[in-house]
């Protein structure tokens, strides 16, 4: 204990001092404060429980294999056997919420819901009924990228059966699930989904479509998304009385200068990422960035129509505000700037931002060559959201750091500080509707093609030994003091 608050006060000491005030007022009392995890990260038992093959088992167990080390998640966290043991530290940790990833195929191992599989229902509510009797307020995550592998030997997201494949799995969630579940989010990241899994070869399915299939992919998702807000605001909201929302990653993109090209460039950026699935389930459609740099770099390379797939009056309708809250998932920042001359040849999400985009030297790293330190744009960014989307209420569903695997993880408690400080500063001073915040991650998990090798968790995970011993990291400690003091500072002001 004495080295826990010894630790705690010399990282606050120094942090207040060289970088920046932390911000010393309480978050609200019904402020939700969690931890995060996803199904394929953490379950392991792959062929276990009934449960049926996915796209991310096919991608691990390809032969040479697309992942660091051929790891896969096979076994993982082993959370399938071990979810007593999880909420058990959940329990001691003192969160308010967990959030975890359902997986489609141990509920629905032919994907379609011809046939429901039992074992797999009783694992989630077997996970559920033990949260609840600990006081922990489940978020659920639909779908975390795991699509059961039958639907994407079928076409995947680029093929519109999806839209109400998913449906009728939301559908099983919701009846199964729903009368412990007050917080649903459709999806983890549609940006990971379609851009890295149909375009740039970073996630499973591992297709390479960019400008073309990731699209379609879009579009197919957020339709699924708004039928199964739909569905659920007609058939189980009134009974149930939860909320649905989706969760968006984005970095924020600061402009490299104040020249009205460069400000331009940061809010296209942020339109591109942030707004390709915002714009759609809050305004109804594609957000004009998109649509116009789109539409003329298609022609300009001869398509007869726009590759960015429209949406009709009928659909923009129906999609329009099909969201409870937000979710955000944001990790770093970059600096964008302006294109003189862009070259309209290249097909991508990133060539048609037309938005030159990096991130300085001088910004301190993580092991993840994409994360760097930059705390400040998380409240930056949570303005814009507040700008961009009315005000909509936003819960931080991911935020976090990764290193090599240490339990004295002092950036990691610098990181979380410096991030969770900006977030309070977005609402007090920005007036920011933030109604929750879930740090990524619980524990050490499979780091998608990255494997074993980066480590984000609060718990450390032995993944060499057959029980894969949890065990608190220093980082843990300070969270668990944090949600116990309800504030950033060492000394809250209220
Ligand atoms: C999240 O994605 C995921 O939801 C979660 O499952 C994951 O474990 C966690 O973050 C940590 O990665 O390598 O330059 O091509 C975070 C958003 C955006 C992270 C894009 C990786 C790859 C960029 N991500 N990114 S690059």
């Amino acid at each position: 204990m004495a080295r826990t608050s010894l630790l705690v006060f010399c990282i606050c000491f120094i942090n207040g001092i060289l970088s920046y005030d932390l911000n010393d007022n309480k978050f609200p009392d019904d402020f939700l404060f969690g931890v995060a995890t996803a199904a394929y990260q953490i379950e392991g038992a792959w062929n276990e429980g009934g449960k049926g093959e996915n796209i991310w088992d096919n991608v691990c167990h390809r032969v040479p294999s697309p992942v660091v080390n051929n790891d896969t998640g096979d076994i993982a966290c082993d959370s399938y056997h071990k979810y007593k043991e999880d909420v058990a530290l959940l329990k001691d940790l003192g969160v308010d919420v967990y959030r975890f990833s359902l997986s489609w195929s141990r509920i629905l191992p032919n994907g379609f819901d011809n046939k429901i599989n039992v074992e797999g229902i009783n694992y989630y509510k077997n996970l559920i009924r033990e949260l609840l009797d600990n006081n922990i307020k489940p978020l659920v995550t639909i779908y975390h990228w795991d699509l059961p592998q039958v639907l994407q030997d079928a076409g995947g997201w680029e093929s519109e059966f999806i839209i109400d494949a998913y449906l009728d799995y939301a559908r099983v969630c919701f009846r199964e699930f729903g009368d412990d579940v007050k917080y649903w989010l459709t999806f983890n990241e549609p940006k990971q989904t379609c851009h890295e899994g149909y375009a740039s070869g970073g996630k499973a399915p591992l297709i390479i479509s960019p400008g073309v299939g990731e699209y379609m992919c879009s579009r197919n998702l957020l339709l699924a998304h708004s039928k199964a807000w739909h569905l659920y605001n007609n058939e189980f909201r009134s009974k149930q009385q939860g909320r649905v929302g989706i969760t968006i990653d984005s970095n924020w993109y600061e402009p490299a200068s104040n020249s009205s090209e460069d400000l331009a460039a940061s809010e296209t950026a942020l339109r591109f990422n942030y707004g390709c699935y915002a714009d759609p389930v809050i305004h109804g459609d594609w957000p004009k960035q998109m649509k116009e740099n789109i539409a003329r770099r298609s022609k300009a390379q001869g398509y007869r129509r726009s590759r960015l797939p429209e949406f009709t009056e009928e659909e923009i309708k129906y999609m329009r505000n099909t969201v409870d809250f937000l979710g955000l998932n944001t990790y770093t920042s970059s600096v964008v700037r302006a294109i003189a001359q862009p070259d309209t040849t290249t097909l991508g999400l990133s060539e048609d931002t037309e938005v030159d985009e990096w991130q300085p030297e001088d910004w301190e790293g993580s092991a993840s060559s994409w994360l760097k330190v930059a705390p400040w744009g998380a409240r930056k960014l949570l303005k814009w959201l507040k700008y961009a989307y009315n005000d909509t209420p936003i819960m931080v569903t991911e935020n976090g750091y990764s290193d090599e695997g240490t339990l004295n993880d002092e950036r990691r408690i610098n990181y979380y500080q410096g991030y969770i400080s900006n977030i309070r500063d977005a609402m007090e001073k920005d007036d920011v509707n933030v109604i929750g915040y879930t740090a990524w991650s619980f524990m050490d998990n499979f780091e998608w093609l990255r494997g074993y090798s980066e480590h984000f968790g609060l718990y450390h995970v032995d993944f060499n030994s057959p029980n894969r011993t949890r065990t608190k990291k220093d980082s843990a400690i300070w969270y668990q003091n944090l949600m116990k003091t309800r504030c950033v500072a060492e000394k809250c002001k209220n």
